[in-house]
């Protein structure tokens, strides 16, 4: 049954007003200024040291686009999928295939073959483009594809004989071949999250869905109110490009502002170090548990921050001591530290920070973006709060927000209800001059690091254990990757000889790294769930908190 509220209550606006939205595809909206810095570097691999600047980018996407048209049997409307570390060439790989009017799905290179196959089932991957490390894993994945065309291997060996394809498939072709008509209302990407409830799913965001958030972020009033980014600012980011964050609040937004991204495939404390220095950046983008390895690691010193001028922190709640740390650690207060929150089905911003935020209010997560409607419903009974500093469910509205859930309906109608608004399952309150403050989820999402976790994932895992009669997982606090998860188990009669490491032993190897049971595995008589079977997921959290 559709969701639905009671729509006579209290709508905030944002105080920003409203956005233009231009009538062009991402890739005409991030590359329409190009031309203004061609010369300049667009994307640096922090590590190897491999860059290309606006103008080679530009042209190697344009050029792209037909190669992958004529070189592959891949039609407008295809999915193609990204098995990608933070690579410069992901911006290649993403732009030449929208411009081919194909539809991005990207996935996170730690996946295991199982998690990749039920992505790229699920979003029906005609090709995967991938680097040579990556190569045995997409060949394995791509086994099970049904319909599949090609595998793209960047840096790689072509491999006719087996349809694999180099990096010239994606950069040259001889023959004429015309580009097709893109929509701004077209889907461009299919992010995977789990949203509310179970497993991932693919979010359907348009090209305009990304497209706005840009331009929510440029709206005049709010740049002046968030010192904004230049084209001649340097920003380090080890954040996945494989990740709402990362592509649209990072890589596409500075794409077009013309800034300079210095990128790093894989996180050591050594070469974030070794970037600072070397890149001297003027801009950080973090996620809480990367604030606090600045401010606590003991090689990480004021010299190493010296150049830097603006962080961006989101994707987890931030922890209102951790800027004051911050600033005591680097000794000066002159480095503004902009909060966003916001989710993939939302593009994904929804409210940032002003620079200007008086100190009282530090810990909010900002004001809504410019064309952006909210509402906050009460737990208990759904009406709309409509006072401030009362907590309740944030509902949003605004052109960021997705299409919907991939060939799902009913999670769709789930989280959008019939009047339009999009429940984001995140408990927040609002102050008198409408700052948002996240206080809690009621979704049962987990986040390691920044990172999506779904319970539900793990738990149909372990449910395939033998012996295993019931499961659930919740995240625990974590000091430092802010959540973790935490396993309860029922063990069927005659299986009391289950252990703790044989659990491990069995999930470890089948999922990412970050979804670990890091938080560890308990069992217990019973599951609590409420009549209709729903795991009572507060309960089991309130069980660890007493222990
Ligand atoms: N504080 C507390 C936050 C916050 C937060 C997100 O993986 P997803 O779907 O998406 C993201 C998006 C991150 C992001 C958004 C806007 C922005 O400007 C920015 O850069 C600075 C980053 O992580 O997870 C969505 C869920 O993650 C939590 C919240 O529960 C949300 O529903 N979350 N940002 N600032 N919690």
């Amino acid at each position: 049954k559709p969701r639905t509220c009671s729509s006579s209550v209290k709508v905030l606006k944002s105080v920003y007003g409203e956005v233009d939205v231009p009538e062009q595809t991402l890739s005409q909206f991030v590359f329409a200024d190009a031309h203004k810095w061609r010369d300049l570097p667009a994307l640096t691999c922090g590590v190897s040291g491999r860059s290309y600047t606006y103008g080679m980018i530009q042209q190697l996407c344009q050029r792209g686009a037909r190669a992958l048209l004529a070189n592959t049997d891949l039609e407008p409307g295809d999915r193609i999928g990204l098995l990608l570390p933070n690579v410069p060439e992901f911006t290649l790989a993403v732009h030449a295939s929208l411009q081919a009017g194909l539809v991005v799905t990207y996935a996170n290179p730690l996946f295991t073959v199982h998690e990749l196959t039920r992505q790229f089932t699920s979003a029906k991957v005609r090709c995967i483009v991938t680097v040579p490390q990556l190569l045995e894993l997409a060949q394995a994945v791509a086994k099970s594809l049904p319909a599949y065309d090609c595998t793209i291997n960047i840096g790689g060996e072509p491999s006719p004989q087996n349809k694999i394809l180099g990096l010239e498939s994606l950069t040259s072709t001889e023959k004429k071949v015309d580009l097709p008509e893109v929509r701004s209302s077209d889907i461009a990407v299919l992010p995977y999250s789990s949203g509310t409830t179970g497993v991932p799913k693919g979010v359907m965001l348009s090209h305009r869905n990304l497209v706005v958030n840009i331009m929510q972020l440029l709206h005049p009033q709010l740049v002046e109110e968030t010192d904004p980014l230049t084209f001649q600012d340097v920003s380090l980011t080890v954040l996945p490009f494989f990740h709402i964050y990362g592509f649209n609040a990072i890589l596409n937004y500075l794409a077009k502002i013309g800034s300079h991204l210095v990128s790093m495939p894989k996180f050591t404390p050594q070469d974030y170090i070794k970037c600072l220095l070397e890149y001297q950046p003027t801009v950080l983008f973090v996620v809480p548990s990367l604030l606090l390895f600045l401010i606590t690691h003991p090689e990480v010193t004021p010299r190493h921050l010296a150049s830097v001028n603006k962080i961006f922190c989101g994707a987890a709640p931030l922890k209102k001591g951790l800027i004051d740390q911050f600033y005591e650690k680097i000794g000066r207060t002159d480095c503004t530290i902009t909060q966003g929150y916001g989710m993939t089905e939302t593009s994904p911003g929804i409210t940032i920070t002003p620079y200007n935020m008086p100190y009282s209010k530090s810990g909010s997560c900002g004001r809504l973006l410019p064309s952006t409607l909210a509402r906050v419903i009460d737990l208990s009974d759904g009406h709309v709060v409509g006072v401030p500093n009362r907590p309740g469910e944030l509902l949003v509205k605004g052109p960021q927000v997705m299409q919907g859930y991939l060939d799902n309906p009913g999670a769709t109608s789930d989280v959008i209800d019939t009047h339009g608004w999009f429940h984001t399952g995140d408990v927040v309150y609002y102050d008198e001059e409408e700052y948002f403050y996240i206080i809690d989820r009621t979704k049962e999402l987990i986040k390691v690091k920044g990172n999506q976790v779904s319970p539900t994932e793990l738990e149909s895992l372990l449910l395939e254990i033998p012996g295993v009669a019931d499961a659930a997982v919740v995240g625990i606090p974590d000091s430092f990757a802010g959540e973790l998860p935490k396993a309860f188990i029922v063990r069927k009669p005659g299986f009391d000889d289950m252990t703790v490491d044989s659990v491990q032993d069995f999930v470890t190897p089948k999922v990412a790294t970050y979804k670990k049971l890091a938080g560890g595995v308990e069992f217990v008589e019973a599951i609590p769930r409420n009549p209709s079977g729903k795991i009572l997921r507060n309960e089991l959290k309130n069980l660890c908190s007493q222990n």
